[in-house]
């Protein structure tokens, strides 16, 4: 009897000091927002390894964790009413509309109008009471050449600039781009940043006020217009070739993003690439379109153009780091550089990934919140 009261009296003390050291344990990782990371290790040493040095604040949301660069219309969205293509904001774009506006529609119209001119006057000219006797002539060597070399003329003319497009648009990205891989999903867009940590983002379209549940985040005009606006956006810096790589976890979506110039479809078990170069910082808007499913319109892309600099720090708030911060690894098998890449990145990222991901995922908590 004495010596069990003894026992459970050092039980109890013992739960009874243990007791508010766990419940410490318990509470401490789940209570501090991932941005005060800070305070997370103070009076918590099994904390500290797991909460490295404070993530630099992400420079493209503001202390309520909304989005600095509100949308504008009629940049990279459509606008009300227009006819024409978006203003182009990619070199390849560019080209693009040139070749739209002063090659493509000037000749089409021309072609159309002499077409419509020559059925007028035929039809005027010799129509039965003008003309009761018809001609029989059945050859005319000098208009047969016309009538063909003309148009093959102006096939060629078109080629010339429109083959070397296509080929631009194809042209491998060089070698220090910023990958962008875009996962189509039924019904939103996942993406990854390989070349930077491995960063991983889900975006989905911000829904309207009408739409949502108390407390929920819904769209507002800062965010984007009706069914573009998505809850997260990729960010991309100008001037810096991107390369894009597109793929699908179901059935086959469509990365468009009109004022880039790009369309590259999203297929299963395969991988698309692309490159191109944002001239413009801004905030661009686009669709999944390739039909597939039922909440295909529902899939929105907006891609937040900004400097290398903002983009340095962008990527140091997610977790990740540039591709010109880690020469050590690089440098290390120079040789088997381009075998061992792809090992290295299957191997290494996700742990990285896993690590981000947690904190990505809670932030978007907290902006859905506030
Ligand atoms: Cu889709």
């Amino acid at each position: 009897m004495r010596m069990l009261g003894l026992t459970s009296i050092v039980l109890a003390a013992g739960l009874a000091l243990a007791a508010p050291g766990h419940a410490q344990n318990t509470t401490a990782p789940a209570a501090p927002a991932p941005t005060t990371a800070t305070t997370a290790p103070a009076g918590d040493p099994a904390a500290a390894p797991a909460a490295p040095a404070a993530k630099p604040a992400d420079p493209t949301l503001d202390a309520a964790g909304k989005p600095l660069l509100r949308a504008v219309a009629g940049v990279g969205q459509p606008t009300y009413e227009a006819i024409t293509l978006q203003p182009q904001v990619t070199p390849n774009g560019r080209e693009a509309h040139w070749f739209h506006n002063m090659i493509l529609l000037p000749l089409i119209t021309a072609i159309s109008l002499f077409v419509l001119a020559l059925l007028i006057y035929v039809i005027i000219r010799y129509r039965r009471a003008a003309n009761p006797t018809p001609s029989r002539t059945s050859h005319n060597v000098a208009i047969e050449i016309a009538w063909t070399l003309i148009p093959v003329l102006i096939l060629i003319a078109i080629a010339v600039p429109s083959i070397r497009l296509l080929a631009a648009q194809f042209k491998p990205a060089p070698k220090d781009a910023i990958t962008l891989k875009a996962i189509g999903n039924q019904w939103f867009w996942s993406y990854e940043y390989p070349d930077n940590g491995g960063i991983q983002l889900t975006a989905n379209m911000l829904k309207e006020a009408s739409q949502v549940g108390k407390g929920e985040r819904y769209r507002t005009d800062a965010d984007g217009p009706r069914l573009l606006a998505t809850d997260t956006r990729v960010v991309l810096p100008v001037g810096v070739p991107i390369r894009l790589i597109t793929t699908a976890t179901d059935v086959i979506h469509s990365w468009a993003m009109p004022a880039f110039w790009i369309k590259l479809d999203a297929v299963p078990g395969k991988l698309n690439e692309t490159s191109f170069i944002i001239e413009k910082p801004g905030l661009y808007f686009g669709q999944c379109s390739e039909l597939c499913g039922a909440r295909h319109a529902y899939m929105p892309i907006a891609v937040e153009a900004v400097s290398p600099e903002v983009f340095a720090q962008w990527v140091a708030s997610k977790g990740g780091t540039m591709p010109s911060a880690k020469p050590a690894a690089a440098a290390a098998a120079p040789a088997a550089a381009n075998e061992a890449a792809p090992a290295a990145t299957n191997t290494a990222e996700p742990a990285a990934t896993n690590e981000t991901a947690p904190a990505a995922n809670a932030a978007a908590g907290n902006t859905t919140g506030n």
